[in-house]
């Protein structure tokens, strides 16, 4: 019987690019047919053939209290039933911004966007407004959406198909970018020693979840901080994926560093498209129409998407919320490693919040070099075996997973009962 994901991927490939709007979406990392999703509720999702998975995609991050929440549905339908859009301001949007600001007391001001591409982009646009210089750092593996200038040396999906530099970016801006080695500060410290007075910004995942996860160094976190503030260039933490899912505050929260800028995406858009970037006030304070750098959008804060981030932020200031998921996630990463061990597959995994990393190495990598080591072909075989157990995880061995507020310890029994079945069959 012809499955209806390979029907539907045959007529999408006619009409859409490799048949799919992003990607990482087309298995081609891991080779097969992508599934096409037509219901979620809670933890699991169905495909075009009924069939159910636990999910940890998550939606890529923003999923956080699990598919179609009823508070979120709710509010998302209430709103959509008061106007699609108005292209003006709404409440709402203070009431979000009023929100975003408390919970993260780096943000004086912020701005709403539509996706965490927008948000880096302007993010980086305003850091050379405001320094009056053009060159910015980013880290190899590190991804912070496909604008041009941050397509270079990317992760995610660039990483997945070996093709971390994008073609159709012109060389000349790809010169503005220099590109260094995630969690090396001694390289940090050199490239400021060397043009110092040329970087407008610094952009780095606080947590990096686009290259698998790798962790950050404490020195490397330091050296960012004292390098930019003493070279007068702006520290922009991308949290659009780290952010209220580390844990409340963030990366930066967990681990206590201050950034000039922060991007947000993902979980504050409950699902939906809502993003923002925001920080110093003398920073935010260059953005039109207060000053000179440039942005806009019909879609920023659309009522409906900040319905759903407002709800979803509420719902996750929940007392030991965050306390629950980071016990989830390292319930998930010990169980795996503990049945890797007893069928003696080199295998490691690791967690922060709700955030987690799967590798087919001895030891948990700390670099992109470390990740590019690891064995893809059998993360390649993983992947499908726990697939056809019924397990969703991210279609390749460069993305981070993500466990919600839905999922239960049934949930996590299940899927590390289900590791053991696949590692038991390795041979
Ligand atoms: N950039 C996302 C993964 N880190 C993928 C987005 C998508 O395909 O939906």
């Amino acid at each position: 019987m012809t499955s209806h994901n390979q029907e539907l991927f045959d007529q999408s490939q006619k009409l859409i690019p490799g048949g799919v709007n992003s990607p990482v979406r087309a298995f081609k990392s891991v080779g097969g047919t992508p599934l096409f999703f037509k219901r979620g509720k809670g933890a699991y999702v169905w495909d075009a053939d009924d069939k159910q998975y636990i999910d940890y995609v998550n939606s890529w991050g923003p999923m956080i209290v699990g598919h179609c929440h009823p508070e979120v549905v709710k509010a998302v339908q209430a709103a959509a039933a008061e106007g699609l859009g108005f292209g003006a301001p709404t409440a709402a949007e203070l009431e979000i911004a009023e929100t975003l600001c408390k919970i993260l007391p780096s943000l004086e001001m912020v701005r709403l966007v539509s996706s965490g591409t927008e948000a880096t982009m302007t993010a980086i646009r305003l850091a050379r407004g405001f320094t009056g210089r053009s060159r910015i750092i980013k880290f190899e593996g590190c991804y912070h959406g496909h604008s041009d200038g941050l397509l270079v040396k990317a992760g995610s999906g660039a990483l997945t198909f070996g093709q971390p530099s994008s073609s159709g970016v012109p060389a000349e801006i790809a010169a503005l970018t220099t590109v260094l080695d995630y969690n090396d500060a001694a390289g940090l410290e050199k490239a400021f020693a060397e043009y110092g007075n040329e970087i407008a910004a610094v952009i780095v995942e606080p947590v990096a979840g686009n290259m698998n996860l790798i962790l950050p160094k404490r020195e490397f976190l330091d050296a960012m901080r004292k390098l930019c503030t003493k070279h007068g260039a702006v520290l922009i933490l991308d949290e659009v994926m780290s952010g209220f899912r580390v844990g409340l505050q963030g990366a930066h929260g967990h681990y206590g560093i201050k950034p000039d800028l922060i991007t947000l995406g993902k979980v504050m858009g409950g699902g939906l498209p809502a993003a923002a970037f925001g920080g110093r006030r003398d920073i935010m304070q260059c953005l039109a129409p207060l000053g000179a750098v440039y942005q806009a959008g019909t879609l920023s804060g659309n009522p409906v998407a900040v319905a759903a981030g407002l709800t979803t932020l509420k719902l996750v200031q929940a007392l030991g919320f965050y306390d629950r998921l980071t016990q989830l996630a390292k319930q998930m990463t010990e169980g795996l490693t503990a049945v890797a061990k007893k069928h003696g597959i080199p295998f490691s995994a690791q967690s922060i919040g709700s955030m987690f990393g799967l590798y087919f190495s001895a030891t948990a990598p700390t670099s992109y070099a470390e990740v590019m080591a690891s064995d893809k072909a059998a993360f390649n075989r993983f992947f499908h075996a726990m697939l056809a157990e019924g397990v969703y995880l991210a279609p390749s061995a460069f993305e981070a997973g993500f466990v919600s507020a839905a999922h239960s310890d049934a949930d996590i029994a299940a899927t590390i009962a289900a590791a053991d079945k696949v590692f038991a069959a390795w041979k």
